[in-house]
C-alpha cells in the first residue's frame, strides 16, 4: 500500500458527510447519546456496518446528517476530512457537498458554506491553496513543491493540497432550492467554489426539476457533474448526456445506447469502485466498467464517493484497480496524471499539478 500513498493523486468524487472518520461518528453520536438525544448502541450499529445497499447508504447519510448539524461540526468534519485526504498525498481535492438549512441551529446555506471554508481555513497539518493568486508563477511553485516534499520526509515542513468546492443539489429539493444553490455558488466564486454536482437518492425527484438551475449554473461559467446511471433510468441518463456536463459520475447501468453515446462526447467519468461493489449497483469487478473505458482510451478518473461510509482511500482505489485489472504501477501513475485535465480549476493549477506529478515520477522509480 505505501507505493499507492506515496503517488500523488486527485480526487474528484469526494462526498463531505460521506468522508467523515469513523472515529469522529462515533464520537459525535457518543455525545448525542449521553445528551439522551439517540440510543448510542444503535447508531454505533449502523455506524460499523460496512456492506450496505444504495437504500442503505441514504439512511445512513439521513443518521450522519443528525449527527453534524451544526456550525462547529461541520468545520471539525471539513479540517479533517481535508487532512486525512492530504496524508494520503491527494494533491487536488474536489470536495463537493450539499449546503444545508437548519433553523433550530441558526444555519442557512450560506452558513453552512461559510463553516465548510472555516473548515478549509481551520486545516493545519497540511499548506490548503483555496483560491491562487492569479500571476501565480509556476516554475516558482514547482520550487515550492520540491522544497514540501524534502520537508515532508524529513518532517520539518508542509505539503500543499490544492481543496475546490462543488456544491451538490439533493434530488430530495424543489427547482427554487436548486437554484438558491447555484445562486450561493456563484456568489462564492472567488473564495473555490467551481461547480456544481447533481447527487443525492437516485431513485427520488425528476431531472427536468433540476433542469433550469443547472442551465443556469452552466451559463453563468460553472462547471457541472452530474450523478448520472446509478439506477437504470435510460431516459434521464440520455437527457443528462444531451445536457453535456463537465463530469458524470458512476455511469454504473448504461446500455450499449449510453454508451456509445458517451463515448462520443467524450465525457469524463469519475469511477468509485468500492462504493459501486458496496452498493451492489455493479456486482462483481470483472464485469465493471473501469476495464472497457480504460482499453479504450476514454477519460476517466477513480475516486473514492463516500471514503467513511465505504471504509475506504484513493490509495486503496488505485491499489484495488491496479491487482483487480492488472494494470501495472506505471500506468495506474498515468492514469492519475491524465485525471489533472479533468479538473476544474484553472489552467494555472493544472500546469502546477502536472509539475507535482513529473517532479514525484522522478523520486518514486
Ligand atoms: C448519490 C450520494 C452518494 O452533501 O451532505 N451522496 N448521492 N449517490 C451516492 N453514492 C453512494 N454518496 C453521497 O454528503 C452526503 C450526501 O452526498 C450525496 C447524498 O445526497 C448524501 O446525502 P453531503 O456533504
Amino acid at each position: 500500500m505505501d507505493w499507492w500513498v506515496s503517488m500523488p493523486k486527485v480526487e474528484l468524487h469526494a462526498h463531505l458527510n460521506g468522508s467523515i472518520r469513523d472515529s469522529t461518528l462515533m464520537e459525535l453520536a457518543r455525545e448525542l447519546g449521553d445528551r439522551g438525544l439517540t440510543h448510542f448502541p444503535d447508531v454505533e450499529r449502523v455506524i460499523l456496518k460496512h456492506d450496505r445497499s444504495l437504500t442503505e447508504v441514504f439512511k445512513m447519510f439521513d443518521l450522519i446528517h443528525i449527527l453534524t448539524t451544526d456550525h462547529e461540526t461541520v468545520t471539525r468534519i471539513t479540517k479533517e476530512v481535508i487532512e486525512d485526504f492530504a496524508a494520503e498525498n491527494v494533491v487536488y481535492l474536489e470536495l463537493r457537498t450539499t449546503p444545508k438549512k437548519n433553523v433550530s441551529k441558526g444555519m442557512n446555506k450560506k452558513s453552512y458554506m461559510e463553516a465548510v471554508l472555516e473548515g478549509l481555513r481551520a486545516v493545519s497539518t497540511v499548506e490548503v491553496d483555496i483560491c491562487s493568486e492569479p500571476n501565480f508563477d509556476c516554475s516558482a511553485s514547482a520550487a515550492i513543491y520540491a522544497r514540501n516534499n524534502e520537508c515532508a520526509s524529513n518532517g520539518t515542513g508542509k505539503k500543499k493540497i490544492y481543496v475546490r468546492l462543488l456544491l451538490s443539489i439533493d434530488r430530495r429539493e424543489t427547482t427554487e432550492a436548486a437554484m438558491e444553490t447555484v445562486k450561493l455558488a456563484l456568489e462564492m466564486r472567488h473564495l473555490g467554489v467551481v461547480g456544481i454536482d447533481l447527487s443525492g437518492n437516485p431513485i427520488i425527484g425528476e431531472w427536468l426539476t433540476f433542469l433550469p438551475a443547472l442551465e443556469f449554473a452552466k451559463e453563468q461559467g460553472l462547471l457541472i457533474t452530474l450523478h448520472c446511471g446509478e439506477v437504470p433510468n435510460q431516459v434521464e441518463i440520455h437527457a443528462m448526456l444531451d445536457f453535456l456536463p463537465a463530469r458524470i459520475g458512476h455511469a454504473c447501468c448504461f446500455g450499449e445506447e449510453e454508451w456509445a453515446k458517451l463515448k462520443s462526447l467524450k465525457i469524463p467519468v469519475e469511477i468509485c469502485l468500492t462504493s459501486n461493489i458496496r452498493t451492489e449497483t455493479i456486482t462483481s469487478l470483472d464485469i465493471h466498467h473501469f476495464v472497457d473505458l480504460y482499453n479504450s482510451g476514454h477519460p476517466i478518473v477513480l475516486c473514492t464517493d463516500d471514503s467513511g461510509v465505504f471504509s475506504t482511500s484513493v490509495s486503496g482505489e488505485y491499489s484495488l484497480a491496479s491487482s483487480s485489472f492488472g494494470i501495472q504501477k506505471r500506468e495506474m501513475f498515468q492514469l492519475a496524471r491524465n485525471a489533472v485535465s479533468f479538473i476544474f480549476a484553472g489552467n494555472k493549477v493544472k500546469q502546477e499539478l502536472e509539475q507535482v506529478f513529473d517532479f514525484a515520477a522522478k523520486t518514486l522509480e
